[in-house]
């Protein structure tokens, strides 16, 4: 296996507004009306422009846990895929096996439409306040495993919009 194929040479964390990003997707931290809001969800929507918000109207909402994909209108990424994570409770409330799904089920959905590249917010880490050290790890965790499974997948990006996110990256990388 060469140098490029190892997953953590494929697995990389920058401080950046996810919405600059061209990659083949960019995930949402959606809600579960897929109708826009707040934080990088809002972001993205402004970004991408009306079309984005047309196409959600379409798709009749998404679970916490699961993912759908679009195109990305004005965006420089090609598609968004939108995932909702979980509101945090305190931890007991299944909270990291629906935030892992929301990692897996985005990752899938990119395979499945022939994608390569893509990129992460801190999924539920703003609004929905789940710790930024224990999304971190479930994060780093679930797309590490990934790329182990699939050598033909380049780059898995963590978007972090600031540096103290960037640092609690960082160290698990
Ligand atoms: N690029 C990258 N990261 C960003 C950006 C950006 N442009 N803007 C914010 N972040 P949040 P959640 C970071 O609240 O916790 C929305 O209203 C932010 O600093 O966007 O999953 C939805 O509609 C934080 O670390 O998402 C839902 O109702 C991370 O993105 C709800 O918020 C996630 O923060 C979802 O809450």
């Amino acid at each position: 296996m060469g140098a490029a194929a190892r997953p953590q040479a494929r697995l990389e964390a920058t401080q950046t507004d996810i919405t600059r990003l061209a990659v083949d997707a960019i995930v949402n931290a959606a809600n579960t009306t897929l109708l826009g809001g707040g934080g990088v969800d809002g972001a993205i929507h402004r970004a991408a422009g009306p079309e984005l918000l047309a196409e959600c109207r379409t798709l009749g909402g998404c679970a916490t846990g699961e993912a759908k994909i679009t195109q990305g209108y004005r965006l420089p990424a090609n598609h968004v895929i939108h995932t909702v994570g979980p509101v945090w409770h305190g931890g007991n409330r299944g909270e990291p096996g629906l935030l892992a799904s929301c990692y897996r089920k985005s990752l899938a959905l990119a395979v499945r439409h022939g994608l390569k590249t893509i990129a992460f917010p801190a999924i539920s880490c703003g609004a929905y306040g789940y710790p930024m050290d224990e999304a971190a790890a479930i994060a780093v965790r679930e797309c590490r495993a990934f790329l182990a499974a699939h050598p033909d997948f380049e780059r898995v990006t963590f978007a972090l919009f600031d540096a103290e996110a960037l640092e609690v990256y960082r160290r698990l990388l």
